[in-house]
């Protein structure tokens, strides 16, 4: 680590708090004026560092620049030695990850984070929208599992793992739409993309890549989805992104350690945006429409269908109507 960097991660473990010139040259065995002239570095890059005379710097609790060090602040000592990778522009955070994975090397953990992506992607070949100042991360899980009821309830802990952080970060109370997304209202905050890596040989995957896009600050939204998509806060954030996915972080290791432990599938249907409502679907290329009547431990959707029995859905899209008679 370089000067400046152990500077800022000095002042990212202590933020909106004073640290002395002399108090940082102390701790990091350096002169005062090495200090100064880091600090002038950090504050050149954008740092809301505000030297107070007597007091020292401080790092404001605003500053919401993504760095390895906001990073690891929030993601406290349990989580020292994982890696971190941040980028100010990465094609997709996901792919980083699996190139990465290819080239060897990628610890179970693993996290990474960019501040814009220019190919953010969802699922089936779909794009995300992914402007600067949003949140795109990718928390590599290198674990084998068995089961492969197991490896279906990946995304759904993610989700739980998203919308328990929102609600105790923001009180925001976010819903869950099967099985991927994440909604405040009827708009779409965050999306959500688990990628395994299978030995064709084994048949096994033993590498998870959990993607997760979240519109943290209003944006200019692209005609197609302007309708359809929200931002976390309109104005003024109440928090910074790295606490947002720090919390995240945190949730998504702990529900992902042993996935026979279905707990979290009671937070997912209770947050579900889709349990006792109508919806419409494709199944085996024909359009249907029924009524949600659970989400299985599993993470399976049981559909009371529109004139048949009941269905078990394990993936696909849906649609939901909503109280005013529109399609979500
Ligand atoms: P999805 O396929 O369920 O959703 C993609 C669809 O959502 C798009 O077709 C579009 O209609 C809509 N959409 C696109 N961008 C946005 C947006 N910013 N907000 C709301 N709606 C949008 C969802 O896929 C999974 C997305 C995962 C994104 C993360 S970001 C980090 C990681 N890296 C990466 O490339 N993908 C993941």
């Amino acid at each position: 680590m370089t000067l400046k960097q152990q500077i800022l991660q000095v002042l990212e473990n202590n933020r909106g708090l004073a640290m002395s010139g002399q108090q940082l040259a102390d701790t990091l065995n350096v002169t005062r004026a090495s200090v100064w002239k880091s600090i002038k570095a950090l504050q050149d890059e954008g740092y809301k560092i505000v030297a107070t005379t007597n007091r020292g710097y401080v790092l404001e609790e605003t500053n919401d620049i993504l760095s390895e060090q906001s990073l690891r602040a929030c993601l406290g000592e349990e989580y020292r030695d994982v890696d971190i990778f941040t980028f100010k522009t990465s094609p997709s955070t996901n792919a980083e990850a699996m190139t990465r994975l290819m080239n060897g090397g990628l610890t179970h953990g693993t996290l990474i984070v960019a501040d814009e992506q220019t190919k953010g992607r969802g699922r089936m070949g779909k794009s995300f929208f992914s402007p600067k100042s949003g949140i795109y991360m990718s928390v590599c899980l290198c674990k084998s599992i068995e089961r492969m009821q197991d490896v279906m309830v990946i995304t759904p802990a993610a989700a739980v793992a998203v919308r328990s952080a929102i609600a105790k970060l923001t009180g925001i109370d976010a819903k869950i739409k099967w099985v991927n997304d994440i909604y405040i209202d009827k708009k779409k905050v965050c999306g959500i993309l688990t990628q395994a890596d299978i030995d064709f040989e084994s048949g096994k995957a033993g590498t998870f890549i959990v993607g997760i896009g979240i519109n943290f600050v209003e944006q200019d939204f692209p005609d197609e989805i302007k309708q359809r998509a929200c931002a976390l806060f309109q104005g003024q954030p109440t928090i910074t992104r790295s606490q947002l996915i720090g919390e995240i972080y945190r949730n998504l290791i702990k529900l992902t350690d042993d996935l026979t432990d279905r707990r979290f599938m009671l937070s997912y249907k209770q947050h579900s945006l889709v349990m006792n409502r109508e919806i419409s679907y494709t199944y085996n290329g024909e359009d249907k429409s029924g009524k949600v009547i659970d989400i299985d431990g599993d993470g399976g959707l049981v559909v009371q269908e529109n004139g048949g029995g009941i269905r078990n859905l394990t993936c696909g899209e849906i649609s939901i109507r909503s109280s005013a008679n529109e399609w979500i």
